[in-house]
């Protein structure tokens, strides 16, 4: 965060360590990424291969997994990258959680030495991308009532069904696929060259323009026994890297907040109105430090849920706790520097209604803000209120 809108001084809590990789995600975000985003959110289009070599070369893949070429940094630093690839675009910031704390960290967590040496190193460098598949046309937040079955065939696996809304889907080398079985929900590795499998793209997207989303399509897809995950069994498997990819978003949905805000003051700074610049009513400062309260509130809390992550207490609720919080600032912030800009502010010139748009997938993936009320609500009544 500039030094101007970290009013509670957060950076005293990272060490030099976080700072230098925060840094580079900023240098990495600023120079590479943010001059080209309003033409690859235009044109709904992005030079995904390259940017993954970009990014696995600085260690952004899989940085928070030990070993197979992966960094080892601290939950904090993965955080704090996610926060400034958001800043610049939560695109940017899903091309990374989807490689690292979904497709990666399912084959690094649950999967079997084969698995993991065929893949999570070039998964690291970028060379290899990965999917997630567990949302289906007819099972999002239910993912529990998926009709994506694997049966046995002798000593193969016969995949068939399907699944919607899949980050990277069509880009992807390696799909990791949850799917029903006479022994409940397991993960697969699956090729995508494998025939039977394809991957149409999902276009006319309104938001996350700046990604490749897919449908999954398995046609009797053949799969060796080798192909199942191995320590995955039933729904706690996906949702045990769900858990890793909503905390890279606790802090990412803060790096899109503070694009805007900071996007707001420098706007307001230079537009004059009824002959003096809009930072000088009341009304305008009103409005930002509102804006800059929940910021550093919600930066904080991203903090100190990564400080827990680091002790290895961190629980499933306090991770809603922050996805709920910090999606739900986020966009409100969002939506007040809009008024900021006034018409400008709908304009593609800056980049607030991209992120706009960007937080309204963000607010439904992972986990809708309704999901993450009703397992708040289960934390806190014992009652489950999902059927
Ligand atoms: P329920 O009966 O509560 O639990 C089933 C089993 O799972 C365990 N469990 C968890 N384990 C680890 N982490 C968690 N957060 C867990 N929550 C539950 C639970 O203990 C149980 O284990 P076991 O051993 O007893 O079987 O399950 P349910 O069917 O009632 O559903 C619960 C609910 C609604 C919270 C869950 O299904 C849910 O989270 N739904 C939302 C689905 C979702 O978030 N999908 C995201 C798809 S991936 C994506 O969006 C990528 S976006 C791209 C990007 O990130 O950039
Ligand atoms: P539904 O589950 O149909 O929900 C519709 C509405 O009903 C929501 O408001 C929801 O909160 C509400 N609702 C649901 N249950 C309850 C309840 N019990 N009580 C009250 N209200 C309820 N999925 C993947 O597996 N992999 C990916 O890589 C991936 N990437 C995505 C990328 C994008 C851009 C988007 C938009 C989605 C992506 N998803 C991915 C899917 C995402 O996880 C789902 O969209 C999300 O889980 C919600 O599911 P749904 O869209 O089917 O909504």
């Amino acid at each position: 965060m500039t030094v101007s809108l970290d009013l509670v001084d957060v950076d005293s809590l990272l060490t030099d360590e976080e700072v230098d990789v925060r840094d580079a995600a900023r240098r990495f975000a600023d120079e590479r990424l943010r001059p080209s985003l309003p033409e690859w959110f235009e044109t709904a289009s992005i030079p995904a291969r390259e940017l993954a070599k970009e990014l696995g070369a600085l260690g952004f893949l899989g940085m928070h997994l030990t070993g197979y070429g992966c960094a080892g940094l601290g939950s904090v630093a993965y955080g704090l990258a996610c926060l400034e690839i958001e800043a610049a675009d939560s695109g940017m910031r899903s091309l990374v959680s989807v490689q690292g704390s979904l497709a990666m960290y399912a084959i690094w967590k649950y999967g079997s030495d084969e698995q993991k040496d065929e893949w999570l190193p070039r998964m690291s460098a970028g060379e290899a991308i990965g999917c997630f598949g567990l949302t289906e046309p007819d099972f999002g937040s239910n993912p529990g009532g998926m009709r994506t079955n694997a049966r046995r065939d002798g000593d193969d696996w016969v995949l068939n069904g399907s699944k919607m809304w899949i980050t990277n889907g069509s880009i992807a080398d390696v799909a990791v696929v949850w799917a029903r079985t006479d022994d409940g929900v397991r993960g697969f590795v699956v090729p995508t060259s494998t025939p039977g499998f394809s991957a149409p793209e999902i276009k006319q997207k309104m938001s996350l323009r700046a990604s490749v989303t897919s449908e999954l399509v398995f046609s009797d897809v053949r799969l060796p026994a080798s192909a199942m995950l191995p320590e995955a069994r039933g729904l706690s498997g996906p949702l045990g890297c769900l858990n890793e990819a909503r905390f890279g978003i606790i802090f990412g949905a803060m790096g899109s907040a503070r694009d805007c805000l900071e996007t707001a003051i420098a706007y307001a700074g230079d537009r004059i109105v009824f002959d003096k610049p809009l930072t000088a009513y009341q009304l305008t400062q009103a409005k930002l430090a509102d804006m800059a309260v929940e910021l550093n509130k919600g930066i904080l809390l991203a903090v100190h849920l990564g400080r827990l992550k680091e002790k290895g207490s961190l629980r499933p609720e306090q991770v809603s706790v922050g996805k709920l919080n910090n999606v739900r600032e986020a966009i409100a912030i969002a939506r007040e520097c809009r008024t900021i800009l006034g018409a400008n502010g709908i304009s593609g010139e800056y980049p607030i209604m991209r992120h706009a748009n960007n937080l309204e997938s963000v607010l439904t993936y992972e986990g809708t803000s309704e999901v993450h009320q009703l397992v708040i609500g289960q934390a806190l009544t014992g009652e489950s209120a999902f059927r």
